[in-house]
């Protein structure tokens, strides 16, 4: 199974280390196609990519990784332009969508992901730092094996 997952890069990396959690527990279950989401070394990764072909070619290899995958997994309490641009464009792409909200941060999550769960294609979980594991185990119990 091939998983993408989505977490905030410019909006902000406060939940970085959520993210590598997040990214841990999803390579049990398939390939996640954007580890690098929850790199530690990020920026100067990112800049070898800038250079490499700058915000176009980030954008054109997401969209390509984004409709090569079987289930999207979103982490969004730290909000992102780009994380909401990747759900959108998952929806058209008729992807699998698991959204994960961390209500203690305080936030509200927008109304526009929290009001597109559907509890079919489109799910939104919230989740605590001590139940994460199980929410992901709940969530992926009736996916595919890893392939
Ligand atoms: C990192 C630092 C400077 O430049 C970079 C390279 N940027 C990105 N590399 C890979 N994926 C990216 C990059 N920027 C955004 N994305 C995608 O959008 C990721 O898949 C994230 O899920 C999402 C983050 O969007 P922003 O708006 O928070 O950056």
């Amino acid at each position: 199974m091939k998983v993408y997952f989505c977490g905030s890069i410019r909006g902000g990396r406060d939940d970085v280390t959520t993210y590598q959690r997040i990214i841990q527990k999803l390579k049990s279950y398939g390939s996640v196609l954007t580890e690098h989401v929850g790199s530690d070394t990020l920026s100067s990764w990112g800049e070898a990519a800038v250079a490499e072909g700058g915000d176009r070619a980030i954008h054109d290899r997401d969209l390509d990784w984004l409709q090569q995958c079987d289930v999207v997994v979103a982490e969004v309490t730290q909000p992102s332009l780009g994380v909401g641009y990747e759900l959108g464009r998952a929806v058209t792409m008729g992807k699998k969508i698991f959204c994960l909200f961390r209500p203690s941060s305080g936030r509200r999550l927008s109304a526009m992901i929290r009001g597109a769960d559907d509890g079919g294609a489109f799910t939104v979980s919230d989740y605590t730092e001590d139940n994460l594991d199980q929410v992901l185990e709940q969530l992926f119990r009736n996916s595919h094996p890893i392939s």
